[in-house]
């Protein structure tokens, strides 16, 4: 269900993200609408945004907790490439969320937890789920769905234990408009950059990793796996040296940090 269907033209300081935008007091989820949207012929940069949503989507079907006071909006993209290149845009949009909080609050300790998180002293803050339209494969259009817990005061176990918001690590109301200003402009420039040159994305990407040269473990399905991180290469993937010497290279929708 959705409600309240308003759609606006703002004046961001962007080229075409934002310029249309449809916002919702509530809805299911922002990237369900924003998705139908694209299929319609939305453009390049549409954005659905909504207060609150009540079945908030994380990547392999997890929840996301999408109360009012959050930051929920979905992005139309229509990059023009090959479908194989598109893994690097959830490290993306982690990214415009990290650079948005230093943008914002400079003294934050805030980075990416490959390959979707964007975190706060050490906890989760924002997160990004994209999905892609294909055809022949080629992309036709992406959603990319972020989620920002800009004004949440409260979590409830088990979340409470590894999300916060910005109002919490801040002590402070969090001006959301200005927040979302901000994050989109930094998501046009970090998407025009990508689509320049992927390498000079790929070197922000390594500046903000809070997981280079730490040692970590990862679940890909039934698999688990302990190393070092070396490195994330072109493709978005963490190239992982194992306890056996052995190097793995795993893509950002193979695995998941599981410790
Ligand atoms: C994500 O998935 O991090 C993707 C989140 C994307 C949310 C946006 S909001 C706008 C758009 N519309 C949608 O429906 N989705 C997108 P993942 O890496 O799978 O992380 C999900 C896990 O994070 C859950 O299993 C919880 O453990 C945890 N989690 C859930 N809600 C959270 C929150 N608000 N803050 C921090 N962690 C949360």
């Amino acid at each position: 269900m959705s409600m309240n269907n308003e759609l606006r033209t703002m004046n961001y300081n962007t080229r075409v993200f934002g310029k249309k935008v449809y916002s919702y007091t509530e809805v299911e989820s922002t990237n369900e609408i924003a998705y139908r949207l694209a299929e319609q012929g939305a453009e390049e940069g549409t954005v659905v945004i909504a207060i609150e949503q009540t079945k908030g989507k994380g990547r392999a079907g997890h929840y996301w907790f999408s109360p009012s006071g959050g930051l929920w909006l979905s992005l139309v993209l229509r990059p023009l490439m090959v479908s194989s290149s598109i893994s690097q845009l959830s490290l993306l949009g982690a990214l415009g969320i990290t650079t948005s909080i230093k943008r914002t609050f400079p003294l934050l300790s805030s980075g990416i937890r490959w390959p979707n998180d964007a975190i706060v002293n050490e906890k989760k803050v924002g997160g990004v789920l994209c999905r892609a339209k294909n055809e022949q494969g080629k992309v036709v259009f992406v959603i990319m769905g972020i989620g920002v817990n800009v004004n949440i005061e409260e979590f409830a176990p088990p979340l409470r234990f590894t999300a916060t918001s910005l109002q919490r690590e801040t002590g402070c109301h969090v001006p959301g408009e200005a927040f979302q200003h901000c994050l989109l402009e930094e998501l046009e420039r970090l998407y025009s950059s990508f689509l320049d040159d992927s390498s000079a994305l790929l070197e922000e990407i390594r500046i903000f990793s809070s997981l280079l040269g730490k040692q970590i473990k990862v679940k890909i399905g039934q698999e688990k796996l302990a190393g070092l991180v070396q490195d994330i290469d072109e493709k978005g993937r963490l190239v992982l040296r194992l306890e056996s010497g052995i190097q793995r290279r795993i893509g950002p929708e193979e695995g998941c940090i599981s410790g």
